[in-house]
Parts: C-alpha cells; structure tokens; sequence
C-alpha cells in the first residue's frame, strides 16, 4: 500500500523541485532548460508510475486476456504535454513552473522526438498504444529501443543532407531500465538431430552467437481516468559470458571490440519506407526483438500460473506487417523444441494466437528473406519454415487437387527470384486473421496480393480502416480549436470523437464560422513564423495554405502537385492568374536515403521554390517552401494550419494514410484520389466537401493492360508539355541545365503512377478550390463539416474493433489512483 502524490500546484512544484535538486543534483539559481524539462519529466513520471501499478494490478486480478503489439516502429514523438493533459495535470504544472520563472511551453520544445519511427506505420502503433491505454484495454507495445531513430533531414542547397538522431544523448527521462529482465537470443550456431527410440526426430540449435536483449519500459497514459500501459523497446547488450572468452585469453580489446559488434543490433532505426532493405542486420533486429519479446509473453505466462497450452486464452499477439512475421517459426520453436509440445498443438496455439496487419501492396516493400541467408542467420527457424510450408501445401493439395500453379504461388518459398522466403505468406499462413487499414486496401489484398489465400480460407481476411488520436492531434495540436468545440459541445469528444457529430449544426452559424476563422488563421500565423524560421520564406497567413505531408514517394506523386506548382506559376506570369488565390504550397517529407528519385524530387522541389519564391512578378500570389525534417512536433505544427490537404496517390497504391484523417480533423479540405482512407472519408464528410479527382482503381489498371502512353498527354496537353519542358530545360538550374533530365525522362518514358495521366483533372479540381476558396463562408462551412464528420476516424474505433473482431480482449479499469490500495 501506499498513498498516492498530490496533483495540485504545490505538490506538482514540490516534486519538481525535489526531482531538481535531489535526482539531478542540479542547483535550481542555474539551472537550464534542460535540467528544468528532467526535473518536470520526473515529476509527471512518479504520478505515472502509480497509476501504471494500478493498473497492472487490474489486470493481474481479473487474468485479463492481453494483446502485445510487435513493432519494428513506435513514432511517439514528445511526452512531456502528453503526458501532462493525459494525466489532467497540466495547469497545475504550468502555474508550478511560472513559480519558478519557467516557462513550460519553452522546456517543452527542448525536449527531443522519439523518432523511432518510418511513417504511417509507426505512427499508428504510437496511435493504438494511446487508445489501448485511453480505453483501459490491457496492451503492451514490444519494440526496439533505437539508439539513433529516424534521420535529421537539413536542406542544404536545395539537397537533403541526413544526420543521425541521437535522442538519447541527454538521456531519456521516461524510460526506466530493467537490466534484472534480460532474455538471451542466438544467431548462426549449428542444428543438431536426435532421435528418440520411437523415432521421433528432436531438433538441438547450437553454439553460434548469443546477444542479451535488455528491456527498457516506457509508461504510456491514457488520457483522463485511463489507465497506463507499457511499451517495452529492447536494447541488444553483449553477453557476460562472450566478453569472458575474451578475457580469459587475455585479449582485452578484443573483448571490448566485440562488445561493440554485438550492441550494433540496437542501434539504428532502418529509414525505409516503402521498400525492402534486405540487409542481414535488418534480420537480426527483427528476429531479436521478436524472440526477445516472445520469451517474455511466455514467461509472463507461467508467471500467471497458466499452462502453455491456453497461451492463446491469455495472449493475443499483433504482428505490425511482416517485420516481426518470424515470430510464427521462433515461437513453434519455443513450443516444439524449448517445451516439447506435438507440432500439431503447437501448430493450433500458435495460429490461434497471431494475427497479421498489412500495410502495403507495393511489390518493392514485400519482405522476402533469400533462403541461403536466413538458414545461415536463423537455421532452425529456415528448418521450421520447411515444416510449415511442407504441411500446409499438403492440406491444399489435398483440397484442391490438381492445381500446380496454385501450390508454386502460395508457397511460403519463392522459387523464381533465387529461392526466397515470403514473409507475407508465413504471416498469412501463421495468423488467424489478415487485415488490411481501409476498406479498399483489404478489398484489393483479397482480389490482388492475397487473392489465392483468401480462396483457401476466406474466414481469415477482414478490415480494420486505420484511425488517429484526437488526443495529440486534435487536443493537443490544436488547443484553438479544441477549445472552441468544448465551449460548443462539451470535452466529451476527446474519448468518443463520434460526439463530433454536434458540431456540425455550428457550420451553419455565422458566429461560429468567425470563431473557427480565427482559429485557423492564428494557427497559420504560427506556421507562419515556424517556416520563416526555419526557411527564410514569408509566407503571407492570409494565402491559401496548401500542404503535402508525408514521406517522399513517387506513388505518392509529390511531383504532381509540383506540376501544379509550376502550371499556377506560368499562368500568373502569363497574366492568366486572375481567378487565382494567392497560395503557400507547402511540401515536407524525408526520403530515404538510397531513394534516389525521391531525393530529385526534393531537388526539384527546391529549385521550383527559388525561382518562384524570387520572381518578383509572382509576389505573395504563390510561394512555395519546403519544410524540412518532418516529423511528429513539426505535424502537430503544419496540420492545424493546412487550408487543403493533398492526397493525390495513384488510386490503388495507398494503404490507407492517416495523415488524411488528421487533416480534415483540423478543418482541412482534402483534393485526392479514391485511394486508402480517402474513400471512406469521402463518404462520411459527403462529396461536396472534398475535392476527388483522376483515375479509379479499376481505370489505372486497365489503362496499364492496354498500354499507357504517357506521351499522349504531353502531345495534347500545351500547359503540360510547357511544365515538362522548363523542368528539363535549364529554367530551374541554370548552373546546371541537366539536373532534372531524369526526372522527365521517367515520366515521358514510364510514369509508372500515371501522374501525366491524371494532371488534366488534378488542375481542373485545383480550379474549383481556387473558386471555392474565393467564398470564406462557404469554404468554411464545409471546413466545419470535415471537422464534425471525422468520428470515424478515431483510432478508438479502429482499436476497439481490432479488440472484439480479432484480439477478444476487453476493458479493465484501474480506477481512480487516489485512494486506492
Ligand atoms: C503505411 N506504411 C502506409 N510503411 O503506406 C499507409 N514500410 O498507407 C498507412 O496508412 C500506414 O502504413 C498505416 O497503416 C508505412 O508507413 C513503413 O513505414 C515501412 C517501414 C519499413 C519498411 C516498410
């Protein structure tokens, strides 16, 4: 028992205070920013990690049935502010610290992102986690604790220049590591096979090399009375006994080398978004946090008193795409071989307790293992694989005789690209359900990619659409807006965001338009300042704030909306701009670093940017700017203050998007594609207030059957042809007129998303939005219905139906922390 700490502003400044002297040993007369935000961080921390007991004691008492939630990615970004709202302490800590001269909005800016983290992906995992605790929903996070996460992008001469992120340099004041929680993994090493008497085979894995994975915990809190969860990221740390053999021969630094080799599996975060890496060290980490992972569930298991064989009564786990997907062999492993347990009840639990999320059609992201390296790396795991794919090709021989063809495809092993193992498959085959994040993504995995599967065993495949906070990225983000809906409708929104719904009404209603009005415009202002800060560029707050946001991907056809850039700059100078709005075109997004098409773009994003930014015939008609090094903080700053939001993906290859959803949240009117989300959010905001265009899913591909000739268009489109033109002409590198050849060469020459195909209609609807845009009160109305008409897109539905369709976990309450026992 013990009596929990007081919320009120003079508790909140005692511990703060304490934290500062008494943890950090800083003298409170000089202490910096920095030292302040730790001290803070602490303070919040302790009242955390009480209700996180409490929490854990609800969950023990009732034998509450768990979900874990394995991902390579957790983009959390900040804590701090989060934490505070979520935990209702927010005011009192501000007033604390205004005690002592400090600021809190300005410590919080010091504090660095937990960029652990590609996209979307790790975005959502981040997002689920906040619902997950939020909904007092019993779910732990597994994940990798990245010493350097997602690159630093700097914009250098127009040139995207990567620098590592080492957010832990400071240290991190949330974590709390648990050195007494080590679980050792081995790589490499030999098989060896004995037979027992009645001939049954026993498999050994030996020798090869065995790194510690050291756990290090996060609290996660749920907003309100919610509970707080944990995210468990996995250090790799040399083993003792490794270093010992070292010593023993008296070799020092060899010892200490090794060290280092061992920890590099921790160590950074892979910046691919979209495409495979196929490196071994990328399967190292996976299978080192997933056998980590897994080792702890079972353990956690037995510590609960319960028997192997019901780990699926008490364990629901979630494989985020196929980067942890070889948890289905390592845990036949740990049955089979570790607990001797029949393949067939092993086989039967372990189906019973995986499901798999999809995040993408693109063939170049599919994970495929070449066989020879994953036997070398993991040779049990390559021998289990077999096992598996032998069994299963049985059964669908036997159900479907006859059909060759079928067996080769859905093998689990590749053996037209030089042997390779098809994570997707084994995740598909391991899992009871398969689901893909919008309702046409899932629809096109069961008639494209998984098309065969979903043949032998339809029961397994269903949708979840994706959802996002409207704590950060409604509350928090926009505290402007947030508030205005409050004084309308009450706070009950930011738990049920379907209460959205009673905003609507306002959209009607002069004064309430005014008021958002001049939320948005006080939120662009801030913007405003931010990319003059960090561009030089003025950006006039009163221009149409036009963003694309999102890492940079030819599918997602950021050069589309380039070509728009460039159309709107040739007709104002042609005196051909007089219904136009004046616009900030706002791009940001990081490519990776091997992309290198996607680092042209960036080039060309930033050439078309000077030229237009620096004619002085243009003026505040059009800017264009680049923000650079996009990340969670700079989202929070960029969504509030979006007018437009552009999700132009060629229809068919976007999964969902979620950075869609945020958008309109904050009042922005989308201009996109039937692609991901995009669908669904045309059909609860309604098709007056979103602007789509171009090509269908159904269109792209028969356009692609019979023949795509991108020239056509330019031949019949001048004002296309002349953007082409300029972009392989010197106009926008006059010091180095081929620079962007290549660009044009692969859009004349392939456009393999269609982009010149779909540029006629993307600048006819951009014309309705300049129309639109001319009309305030119109244009905002409809601002307000996008708003109001979100409640779908909350991740609290998307959680509670992963909860009751896939999971069969529910709610379980820690209840209130003070006075409680
Ligand atoms: C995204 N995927 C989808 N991948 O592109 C997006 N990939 O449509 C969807 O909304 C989102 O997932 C959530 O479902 C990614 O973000 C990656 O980041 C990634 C990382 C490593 C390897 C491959």
């Amino acid at each position: 028992q013990f009596t929990p700490l007081e919320n009120d502003r003079k508790a909140l400044g005692d511990s703060i205070r304490g934290r500062l002297i008494h943890s950090l040993g800083k003298d409170p007369r000089i202490a910096t920013e920095r030292d302040w935000l730790h001290a803070v961080a602490l303070a919040v921390r302790e009242r955390m990690l009480e209700r996180w007991i409490f929490t854990r004691r609800s969950y023990q008492a009732a034998s509450a049935k768990r979900v874990y939630y394995l991902s390579m990615e957790f983009l959390i970004g900040r804590s701090l502010v989060n934490a505070m709202l979520n935990l209702g302490i927010y005011d009192a800590a501000r007033e604390a610290l205004a005690e002592f001269g400090v600021d809190l909005a300005e410590i919080a800016e010091v504090e660095p992102d937990a960029a652990l983290g590609n996209g979307g992906l790790g975005r959502l995992a981040a997002c689920i986690l906040d619902s997950l605790a939020t909904q007092c929903l019993p779910g732990i996070g597994y994940g990798i604790r990245y010493e350097f996460g997602m690159f630093a992008q700097e914009i250098r001469d127009g040139v995207q220049i990567e620098h590592p992120d080492s957010w832990l340099r400071y240290g991190n004041p949330w974590e709390l590591p648990r050195p007494e929680g080590l679980h050792p993994v081995r790589f490499y090493g030999n098989l060896i096979t004995h037979y027992r008497p009645n001939g049954e085979a026993q498999h050994f894995w030996e020798d090869g090399e065995t790194v510690m994975a050291m756990p290090y915990d996060l609290p996660i809190p749920g907003y309100g009375p919610g509970n707080v969860n944990n995210l468990r990221l996995w250090a790799a740390k040399a083993t003792r006994d490794f270093e010992l053999d070292y010593f023993n021969e008296g070799d020092y630094i060899g010892a200490v080398e090794q060290k280092n080799v061992s920890e590099n599996i921790s160590r950074v975060l892979y910046p691919n978004d979209a495409s495979q890496a196929g490196r071994e060290l990328r399967l190292k980490q996976e299978y080192f946090f997933v056998s980590a992972s897994l080792q702890d569930i079972l353990s956690r298991h037995r510590e609960d008193g319960h028997p192997l064989t019901s780990l699926h009564d008490h364990a629901a786990i979630q494989l985020n795409d196929t980067h942890p997907a070889i948890a289905v062999a390592e845990l036949m492993r740990l049955l089979v071989d570790e607990n001797d347990l029949p393949w067939e009840q092993a086989w039967s639990i372990t189906v019973r307790t995986f499901a798999y999320t999809n995040h993408t059609l693109m063939p170049e992201a599919l994970e495929t293992w070449p066989v020879a390296l994953m036997a070398r790396v993991l040779p049990r795991h390559m021998q289990i694989i077999y096992d598996i794919n032998h069994r299963f090709l049985n059964d669908v021989r036997h159900r479907f005789p006859g059909e060759h063809e079928l067996l080769r495809r859905v093998s689990l092993i590749d053996e037209d690209h030089g042997r390779r193992v098809r994570m997707a498959h084994l995740a598909v085959v391991g899992s009871h359900h398969t689901n893909g994040v919008a309702a046409l993504h899932s629809e096109l995995l069961r008639n494209t990619l998984f098309s065969d599967f979903s043949r032998i065993m339809p029961e397994r495949f269903i949708n979840v659409t994706n959802g996002v906070t409207p704590r950060l990225w409604l509350h928090q983000a926009n505290p402007g807006l947030g508030d205005l809906i409050c004084r309308h409708i009450g706070e009950g929104w930011i738990r049920d965001l379907d209460q959205l719904a009673s905003f609507a009404p306002l959209a009607d209603d002069t004064d309430a338009r005014a008021e958002f009005r001049a939320v948005k415009l006080a939120n662009k202002r801030r913007l405003a300042q931010y990319v003059a800060d960090k561009t030089g560029v003025a950006v006039d707050p009163a221009a149409l704030f036009d963003v694309q946001i999102k890492r940079i991907h030819e599918y997602k056809r950021q050069l589309l909306k380039l070509l728009h850039v460039i159309t709107l700059y040739n007709r104002i100078r042609d005196g051909q701009a007089d219904d136009c709005v004046p616009r900030a075109v706002l791009f940001a997004g990081k490519a990776a670093p091997a992309y290198v098409m996607a680092k042209r773009i960036i080039r060309l994003i930033n050439d078309v940017a000077d030229v237009v930014n620096n004619d002085p015939l243009v003026g505040d008609r059009l800017k264009c700017v680049f923000v650079p090094n996009y990340g969670v903080s700079s989202a929070t700053l960029i969504i509030p203050a979006a007018d437009l939001s552009e999700q132009i993906s060629t229809a068919g290859t976007e999964a969902s998007g979620t950075g869609n959803m945020k958008l309109a949240l904050n009042g922005a009117l989308t201009i996109g594609t039937l692609d991901g989300a995009n669908v669904e959010i045309r059909d609860e905001v309604g098709e007056d207030n979103i602007f789509i265009f171009g090509l269908r899913t159904e269109e792209v591909e028969s356009l692609r059957r019979n023949g795509y000739d991108p020239q056509s268009h330019y031949r019949e489109n001048p004002e296309l042809a002349r953007c082409l033109d300029m972009i392989a002409s010197d106009f926008f590198a006059p010091d180095d007129p081929h620079r962007h050849r290549p660009i044009v060469d692969s859009l004349l020459h392939e456009d393999r998303y269609l982009l010149l195909a779909d540029y006629a209609a993307y600048i006819e609807a951009q014309g309705e939005i300049d129309r639109l845009y001319r009309s305030p009160e119109e244009w905002t109305r409809k601002a307000m219905l996008n708003t109001a008409r979100m409640g779908r897109f909350s991740i609290d539905r998307t959680v509670k139906e992963y909860a009751s369709r896939i999971w069969g976990i529910e709610p379980r309450c820690a209840g209130r922390t003070r006075g409680v026992s």
